[in-house]
Order: C-alpha cells, then structure tokens, then sequence
C-alpha cells in the first residue's frame, strides 16, 4: 500500500524518479504491423482477434538497433525510459517461458528484443522502467476477453492458473532487475483478485531498490495521470504525467497529429513547476525504426533540455500562481527561483509578492545578466515590492527562455 513502509526507504526509492523529470515511454508491439490501436483494436471489435494475431508474421525487428534507441533517448534529455514487455494483447517482448505468445517463437523476429534493450539503456546510464499489462486479453484463463464477451465469470479454479501464470512472468522480469516497474490494466479486478500486495512484497524482495507506478490497485509508489495535463498538482508527493507525442501509443502512419517540440516543452515545464514528471511516448514500427517525426521530437527537445539542465534535473515545485504569470520551479536547495517564459514577452517579465531578496537575475543556458527593476519596495524591508526583468530579445530561446533569479 502506498506509504506502507517507512517513507525514509520510499523516499530513498524514489530519489532518482524525482529528480528526473523526463522519461521517455516505448509501446512497440504487432499493433505496429497494420498500424492500429494496440490490443483495444480486437478489444473493441475494430478487427477480429484472429486478424490481430495475424501481426505476428510482420514483426521482423529487422532494422531494431537498441544502442541508437538508447541513445536517442539519451539525447533527448530523459533519464529514463519504459518500455512495454507486454502489453493487453498478451504478446511478450521477452523468451518468456510461460507461453509461446512471444515474439521469440511467434515472430519473424525470432529473438528476445527486450534483453538487448534494457543493456543498451544502462549503458547510456538510463534507468529502465519495465510495463506489464496485468491483464491478458489472449491468456486462456483470463476471463475478460472481448469488451462483450466474457469466457467466464466466477472460476476459481481457472483464476488460480492465471494467476500463477501472471506471478510466473513477473517473477521473470525481475531477472531484469528493472529500476522501475510500470503496470497497466490493473482496473479490471480488485487489489484482492490481483493479489496486488503479494506482486509488491515480491518485487520489493527481488529488486528492493525497485519503484512501482500507481496502477497496482493503490499498492505503488507514485501517482500516473495520462494524456491530459493535471490542471493542480497531483494529491501525491511521487507523480509522472504520461502521454502521446501524436494521439497514439503504438506507431500509427495515418496519426499525423504530432504535438510540435515548442508544446512539449510546455508540457515538460507545467509537470516541472508541479513537482513532476513527463513520460513520453513513442511508437517504433515494427521493424524496429522509430519515425522520423519522433526522432525530430526526441531531438528537439533535447536541444532545450541540454541547454536548460540546471532548470529542469532535480528541481522542485515552483512558488504559487498568483506571483508570476507563468510556469516557475525552484532549485532543490530552494536558493534559486526559474521563470519558464513561454511567450514571447512585450515587455518586462513581473514577479510580484517575493519574499525573499533577489540578488541577481541570469538567462539560463547562457548566462547573460538581466536588469531588474524594483517599484514600489517599502524603504523598511528588503523584499521587492514589484520586480521587474527586462528579456531581450536576442538572449531568448526560441522555444521557452528560462530566468533564474
Ligand atoms: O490501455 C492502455 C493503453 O493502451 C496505453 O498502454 C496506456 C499508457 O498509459 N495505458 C492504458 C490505458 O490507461
């Protein structure tokens, strides 16, 4: 249960996850051979699952290079990365031995690609974060199958083998030793039926230094908001916002709705100045390319975030709305305030209600000392009253400048 063990050892776990700030999620699965939704594709009747499975035969990974995936993901600016070892439609990435849904013996792949990755994100000094759907769409004695279609109800007996089945592959993925355990489709059965406390005891024994997301029926460590940006701060100390590049987990060539490099910076920035996460997803084809417009992405963004490091690695929330219009974070050792400016400003910046004194005000990434002008400071205190910082034009970053003060 989230803050079952002392918070000093959970504090300990998940020191790197909140210094961190960016992630970058991988969905690569046969969802990407015809380019549909994954798993929900037969889920929801849009295919049949005998057509999905026909997938299997065009997963080749014949151009998979996982060294230039790591490093990629490394340039992007992330510190870590999730990849899904298998996700609703039961299709593991790994030489599982317990079922031969796997794309070592049911792909032109023939090879486990998920060793090879997990190697090349710890040589690049990534910290590997593994998914797990907990629920099966394809195992046999899974009772929920299609959305209308049950293959049974109340069976004990049938539940029992799921669920050694279930222990026996994440058992196996602890052999990874994964810095980070990221489970989905914990919605449908209880923590109870999951034996979500049992998966927790067993990864903590296995891997202790291990974090596990929140999708373990209220058994992990941190909270896992999608897609839509949490417009307050998330109620939990530990969050990460996951989300699409486009509008699609899994590659899709006819989803050309990319977000563009300036919004996710934006992004990274408002989960920044809420104390969080962004976990960002891209698609690999089924050939193991990333798309060129995800390669642009994760390139993009790292021109800003090599440039920004100091903004944006182990900071914290920053001070309340109301003082700045605009996203701010504060240095761990709170000495420090960042100003994430993400509109061109038409004139100086004001930050309003400090109440500490501000000795000097820079532009992050190069340095340049800003002018600040102060109005309206009572002559009895040291604090500002009005602060006012001219941003030239020339010294702003084309995407979002960033002042600290
Ligand atoms: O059903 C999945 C979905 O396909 C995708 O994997 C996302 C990623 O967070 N999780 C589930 C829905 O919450």
């Amino acid at each position: 249960m989230v803050g079952q063990e002392k918070e000093l050892s959970k504090d300990q776990r998940l020191a790197w996850f909140k210094d961190a700030k960016l992630g970058i999620f991988i969905h690569w699965g046969i969802y990407a051979v015809n380019g549909i939704d994954e798993s929900w594709s037969f889920h929801n009747g849009y295919i049949s699952y005998d057509d999905y499975m026909k997938q299997l035969d065009g997963f080749t990974a014949t151009n998979y290079n996982p060294e230039y995936w790591a490093e990629l993901i490394k340039e992007s600016g992330a510190k870590y990365t999730v990849i899904t070892t298998k996700h609703h439609d039961g299709v593991a990435l790994w030489d599982t031995k317990y079922s031969d849904l796997n794309v070592v013996d049911k792909t032109p792949a023939k090879r486990d690609v998920l060793t090879s990755f997990v190697k090349a994100a710890r040589s690049e000094g990534l910290k590997v974060g593994l998914y797990y759907s907990l629920l099966d769409w394809s195992h046999p004695d899974y009772p929920n199958f299609l959305r209308d279609k049950k293959r049974y109800t109340d069976d004990a007996k049938r539940w029992a083998k799921f669920t050694k089945f279930n222990f026996g592959q994440i058992e196996e993925l602890t052999k990874f030793n994964p810095d980070l355990y990221w489970f989905d489709g914990d919605w449908e059965q209880s923590a109870e039926t999951w034996k979500a406390k049992e998966i927790r005891d067993l990864l903590l024994e296995k891997t202790p230094t291990t974090i596990i997301n929140s999708r373990l029926q209220g058994y992990g460590d941190y909270a896992t908001p999608e897609q839509g940006i949490p417009i307050t701060k998330p109620d939990s100390k530990y969050w990460e916002l996951c989300m699409t590049m486009n509008n699609s987990w899994g590659y899709q060539p006819n989803d050309t709705n990319y977000k563009s490099v300036n919004q996710i910076i934006r992004i990274l920035v408002d989960c920044i100045s809420m104390g969080g996460n962004l976990l960002l997803d891209i698609g690999p084809k089924p050939d193991g390319i990333i798309p060129q417009e995800q390669i642009d992405i994760l390139k993009g963004l790292g021109r800003w975030t090599n440039k920004h490091k100091s903004a944006i690695y182990g900071t914290r929330a920053g001070i309340p709305f109301g003082h700045f219009n605009g996203y701010t974070a504060l240095s761990k050792d709170k000495t420090i305030l960042y100003l994430y400016v993400d509109n061109k400003p038409n004139g100086p910046l004001l930050i309003k209600g400090l109440k500490n004194k501000v000795n000097r005000a820079w532009v992050v990434g190069n340095g340049t000392k800003l002018k600040t002008n102060v109005v309206g400071k009572l002559y009895w205190s040291d604090v500002p009253g009005l602060l006012y910082i001219d941003v030239p034009e020339d010294v702003q970053d084309q995407d979002v400048t960033v002042i600290a003060m």
